[in-house]
């Protein structure tokens, strides 16, 4: 049975009928045999980059369910890119038609032809944007059976897993590491909407203070339900307060609960920061912690002594 591989692809535009163009590369896609097209991201508008004064781009990304090898879905794109009339001219010049194999599966392919995944994934703030998008849209919900958690709260979860998930795919990490990220995104608040008596109990009162012990509450029922990795335990323990041991697990998910899109405030900040993650994740964390640490001790009038140890151990190291 061949096997099937979720391909990510990128389709940019910035002359002529622009949606129209995205319309024509969708519909080729579409009717290659043995693919679907599971997913497509919002259409967004883009300042071009790299050196070339030329006009906006329509920049959008697809996810597709296909039996084909890569260099099928190439061909069919680069068709797609004559039938609009593309005339290559300079590289990164206006083009009617882009289509840009992002991701193939977990595919590592390096031939003259074709990269993969592309190079430009983590450089690109619009590519994140998409991918999170679409991850969004297809992963189920993942969170434990023992979860409580109204509906606005589950949105955010999703959105977190969303995220860790696409930076997990733009600093090709491996899926193994990326599942551990997602399954700690899920955990984290799944705890979060029961009441709060209950989650001091079962958090033994930890650091007694309300509002933190859904944290612990939460890796406490993970762990008696069988979750043994402890990078993922301690990510959900910590997560509102920050961790000095943490691995990458811990970090990402720090990052993400507050950098998702969903959230209302400094929307535009934010979003930047998400941006920077795959390229420069230490950085990014620092201003991060400095943002949230300054937050809760405006809201719990006191520091946590993980709080201060994260902390140090953050400006320490660098
Ligand atoms: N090729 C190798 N790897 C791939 C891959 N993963 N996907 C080969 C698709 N093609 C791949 O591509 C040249 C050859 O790359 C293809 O024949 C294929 O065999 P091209 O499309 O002729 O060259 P290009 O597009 O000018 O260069 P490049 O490096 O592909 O640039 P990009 O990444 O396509 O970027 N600004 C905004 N806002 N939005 C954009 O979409 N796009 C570009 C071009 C520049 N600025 C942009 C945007
Ligand atoms: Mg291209």
């Amino acid at each position: 049975m061949p096997s099937t591989e979720l391909v990510f692809v990128a389709l940019g535009s910035n002359l002529g009928d622009r949606r129209a163009h995205l319309e024509a590369a969708r519909r080729k896609l579409a009717n290659l045999p043995n693919t679907s097209v599971l997913a497509e991201s919002a259409i967004e508008k883009t300042k071009p980059l790299g050196p070339i004064p030329q006009g906006k781009y329509l920049n959008q990304m697809l996810l597709l369910r296909t039996e084909l090898p890569p260099n099928e879905v190439l061909e069919a794109g680069l068709e797609a890119e004559m039938e609009a009339g593309r005339v290559r001219a300079e590289r990164w010049g206006p083009r009617t038609l882009d289509v840009d194999l992002v991701r193939f599966g977990d595919r590592v392919i390096r031939e003259p032809h074709l990269t993969v995944p592309h190079p430009e994934l983590p450089n690109r703030p619009f590519w994140l944007r998409e991918l999170a998008e679409l991850l969004l849209s297809v992963n189920g919900h993942g969170l434990p059976e023992w979860a409580r958690v109204g509906a606005s709260r589950r949105n955010h979860i999703r959105r977190v897993a969303a995220l860790v998930e696409a930076w997990g795919m733009a600093m090709s990490r491996e899926p193994d590491e990326r599942a551990r990220w997602v399954r700690a995104a899920f955990l984290h608040d799944a705890l979060r909407d029961a009441p709060e008596d209950e989650l001091a109990r079962l958090a033994d009162r930890k650091w007694d203070v309300s509002g933190l012990y859904h944290g612990p509450a939460a890796a406490r029922l993970a762990e008696e339900h069988g979750e043994t990795d402890t990078g993922v335990l301690d990510a959900v323990r910590y997560h509102s307060v920050g961790y000095a041991r943490w691995d990458d697990v811990g970090r990402m998910l720090y990052l993400a609960d507050y950098l998702e899109p969903g959230r209302s405030f400094k929307r535009k900040k934010r979003a930047a920061l998400a941006a920077r993650v795959p390229r420069k994740p230490r950085g990014v964390l620092e201003r991060v912690a400095r943002k949230r640490m300054t937050k809760s001790q405006e809201n719990q009038g006191r520091v946590i002594p993980e709080e201060v140890e994260f902390w140090n151990h953050l400006v320490g190291s660098s």
